[in-house]
């Protein structure tokens, strides 16, 4: 008797590769990577934005965009570049996925970027 196939359903799994990220302000620009584990066999789209509710608009560069991975592609990366501001104060930059397509779930759907500041270090 033929044995019956027991399929294994993989599906991508999308997310950020750490739930936290940490830059120094005025710093050199840290890079975020998006990941993707479990199956590579097929194409997969996925949008990231960056938002702030504690860092304005002009204390960093934001990022937004869409990344595919092409099967096999395990990583994609984008970058930020925080500003020296003049507050005395760290603040946090939100990083979002959305609009994932394809054979995928999400693993870390959300990040936080915490910027170190500089202004406030006594020297
Ligand atoms: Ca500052």
């Amino acid at each position: 008797m033929t044995p019956t196939p027991s399929p294994s359903p993989t599906v991508a799994v999308v997310g950020f590769s750490s739930a936290t990220y940490t830059a120094i302000e005025a710093g050199a620009p840290v890079t975020i990577t998006i990941s993707r584990t479990g199956d590579l066999d097929s194409d997969v789209a996925v949008s990231y934005r960056t938002s702030s509710t504690t860092a304005s608009a002009r204390d960093y560069t934001g990022a937004n965009g869409t990344v595919v991975f092409s099967p096999g592609e395990t990583a994609k990366t984008f970058t930020i570049q925080a500003f020296r501001d003049g507050d005395q104060q760290d603040e946090t930059i939100d990083l979002t996925l959305s609009d994932l397509t394809g054979n995928a779930v999400f693993g870390h759907e959300t990040a936080v970027l915490t910027v170190m500041d500089i202004d406030g270090v006594v020297h």
